[in-house]
């Protein structure tokens, strides 16, 4: 048979990609063509996406991914993933008749307090949409559009989401996908369209949506946009829509086993921690631990609760002119800081009279009960997007009559010991909440290269962590590219076949 050629344009808050892809002997090899940084950009106090520049580098690696095939072979396909709930408010001709800002924008605030001051709409929004109050949600953020500039609904006539822009961009077609549309607070936790209370409270015009497509719905063929596009390989490109929401690709390329048994862990900026299902989970306590009943691109559940991930480590990093700058620096760093008792990445002389007034010695709690007291609550609001991620982080420690850690390993361990603990405060909750239990963590994304995060993750949880070397979005949304154009059966095929390649580290509890 011959081989399957896609290209995988992955667009991260930090850094986009495109990657491509070719699929032969059932076996999935990955080229990367370009890499670039991206960043918000602000301006009269607001934060924006720079959405012209992130197109000109979409195209400077589909151009790439040509230049990179074989003599005489076509690209079959491409599709988009990006990061969740940012959007694009455009007209009938898809011109952008608004400036897309960054979810970190401190603009939701408002919105977002008072939603959750609001008790009875609160809950009725949750149970109509499955998705909790959290500051980036694209609910917020359209209410905030539409109240700060009312003009706005004479102007707009569309919004799409990141992944539904760039699809426009590469195909002609105008279309909401199911999986980034599951990140808006918008959707109808039980069906698969538009949620009508959530739009309406939010004054979201339902015209700007229409009803998601689901993974592999393909949207045309590439038009004639890129200059590479009369070259003969790119004459059948299909832009097919796979789930438009990276965690969605990435938790898409985890092995999981079919037994139900596995939590999915997508560790970078964010530590999204999850498992996939058939009902949502939903109620008071699901609420209050902030689950988000996200969405694959084929319509299942994703439960998931998002902790606030390594931006704490990536802000704090900021404030050290030590920081490192290569790999080889980078491993220095972590064994430096996996040298540091766990307790006492607080300064140990002090960590005494942190504990509810207890010393160490004398305390009688468990060593897990102890280093919970002695870590940080990573779901402080403080940590969102601070000016300084080091005083945000001195000023909890204060707080709560912790003293900050002396130095920059001592910040690693105690940043990557309360990760660890936040994730195992999830995994708890959802074996609570879905009456399962879970066996194994797959994890994937840069945290899972840290080994200190990992194995903190498997002490806390008791659980062993199965880490992989994968490029997770990207390789999720080739296999939803791969099923689109038949070339795999479906995604537990696909899970299977790429399974045998996979390099994983395993850590197994500890304590
Ligand atoms: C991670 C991510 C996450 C959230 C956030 C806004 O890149 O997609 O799942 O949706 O960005």
């Amino acid at each position: 048979a011959k081989p399957f050629y896609c290209a995988a344009i992955d667009l991260g808050a930090t850094s986009g990609r495109v990657i491509l892809g070719t699929w032969a002997k059932n076996r999935l090899t990955l080229r990367e063509v370009h890499r670039f940084p991206n960043a918000l950009r602000s301006a009269g106090g607001h934060d924006y996406w720079d959405i012209p520049g992130l197109w000109q580098e979409v195209q400077t690696g589909l151009r790439a991914a040509v230049a990179a095939l074989p003599k005489g072979a076509t690209l079959a396909s491409v599709g988009v993933d990006t990061w969740g709930v940012d959007y694009v408010l455009t007209n009938d001709a898809g011109r952008i008749v608004f400036p897309t800002h960054a979810y970190r924008d401190a603009r939701t605030q408002a919105p977002m307090e008072h939603l959750k001051n609001t008790r009875a709409a609160y809950d009725r929004i949750y149970a109509a949409t499955g998705i909790p109050a959290v500051f980036y949600n694209s609910s917020f953020q359209l209410a905030e559009t539409v109240a700060s500039c009312p003009a706005i609904t004479d102007l707009a006539t569309r919004c799409l989401f990141l992944p539904d822009y760039f699809n426009f961009l590469l195909s002609g077609q105008m279309a909401n996908g199911l999986s980034i549309a599951s990140t808006t607070q918008l959707l109808d936790v039980n069906g698969d369209d538009w949620s009508r209370p959530a739009l309406d409270y939010f004054r979201v015009p339902p015209v700007w949506l229409t009803k998601p497509v689901r993974s592999g719905h393909k949207l045309g063929r590439l038009r004639t946009v890129l200059s590479s596009a009369k070259d003969p390989a790119l004459q059948d490109t299909q832009v097919i829509a796979v789930p438009g929401h990276d965690t969605t690709c990435a938790y898409d390329a985890m092995p999981a086993a079919a037994d139900g048994a596995d939590i999915f862990l997508s560790s970078g900026t964010w530590s999204l921690v999850g498992f996939e299902s058939n009902q949502p989970l939903l109620g008071a306590e699901a609420l209050a631990a902030r689950v988000a009943n996200d969405r694959t691109g084929r319509g299942e559940y994703r439960p998931l609760v998002n902790v606030i991930g390594l931006w704490l480590l990536e802000g704090t990093l900021k404030d050290f002119a030590s920081r490192p700058k290569n790999d080889r620096e980078w491993a220095a760093l972590i064994k430096a800081a996996a040298k540091i008792p766990s307790v006492a990445a607080l300064d140990p002389a002090s960590a005494g009279d942190n504990v509810a007034g207890a010393t160490l010695s004398s305390r009688r709690g468990t060593q897990a009960q102890l280093r919970k007291d002695t870590l940080l609550d990573v779901t402080d609001p403080a940590f969102a997007n601070p000016p300084s991620m080091k005083a945000a982080i001195d000023a909890q420690l204060k707080r709560r009559g912790l003293k900050a850690p002396r130095d920059l390993a001592g910040y690693v361990r105690l940043i990557c010991d309360s990760l660890g603990r936040g994730h195992a405060d999830v995994i708890k909750t959802f074996e609570k909440l879905s009456g399962r239990t879970f066996k194994r963590i797959l994890m994937v994304g840069g945290g899972s290269k840290n080994t200190l995060l990992c194995q903190a993750t498997a002490d806390a949880s008791g659980l062993p962590v199965h880490s992989f070397a994968l490029e997770g979005s990207v390789v999720g949304n080739l296999a939803n590219q791969l099923i689109a154009l038949k070339a795999v059966k479906n995604l537990a095929a696909f899970r299977a076949l790429h399974a045998a390649d996979l390099k994983q580290t395993i850590y197994q509890p500890k304590v």
